[in-house]
């Protein structure tokens, strides 16, 4: 069976940020569940979910949180699991708070942070990590790597040619 991916998130006022975790986990095909923990206001719904997170299917858990960031860190107490921490930004310092929180575990217990607001990259690290062993996702990573570079080209052909008189000044 494949494995899920648990998008844990501090507060249902993250979810406009980790709406875009879930849309690439669906875009790969990948299933996951959504759910709202706290590591501050609901900490044992949190504990009890890393917890039992193997068990239930789950192959990798996305934590994402603003302020005094601590869910990826809760998640990771309780779980071997590959916990990815997203630091989500606030109103104060900008997110700032959140990715030092978020980042700075100390040694033993890992949580791979991304970039403040970084959901969709959680997501494609989930799928990088289920990769591994799923030659079919892995294709589905390629092609997607693949179309971007062809944006990516096709921007660069049309500033190109924007300012290709100028060369001969
Ligand atoms: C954190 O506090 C949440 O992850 C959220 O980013 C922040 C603010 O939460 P709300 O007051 O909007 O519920 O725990």
């Amino acid at each position: 069976m494949k494995k899920k991916v648990g998008i844990i998130m501090g507060s249902d006022s993250d979810l406009p940020i980790m709406r875009k975790a879930a849309d690439t986990l669906a875009a790969f095909g990948v299933p996951f569940e959504v759910h709202v923990m706290s590591a501050h206001r609901t900490p044992d719904a949190a504990a009890a979910f890393a917890r039992s997170a193997r068990e239930k299917g789950f192959g990798a858990i996305i934590a994402a949180a603003g302020m005094a960031a601590h869910l990826g860190g809760v998640m990771a107490a309780y779980t071997t699991l590959p916990v990815i921490g997203v630091p989500c930004k606030s109103t104060n310092l900008d997110g700032m708070d959140a990715l030092l929180s978020t980042v700075q575990m100390p040694s033993g217990i890992p949580v791979a942070t991304v970039a403040i607001n970084g959901a969709v990259n959680a997501a494609l690290l989930c799928c990088e990590m289920f990769a591994v062993y799923d030659e079919e996702l892995a294709e589905k990573l390629a092609a997607k790597r693949a179309a971007d570079q062809a944006k990516v080209l096709e921007k660069n052909a049309a500033v190109e040619a924007e300012f290709a008189a100028y060369g001969a000044l």
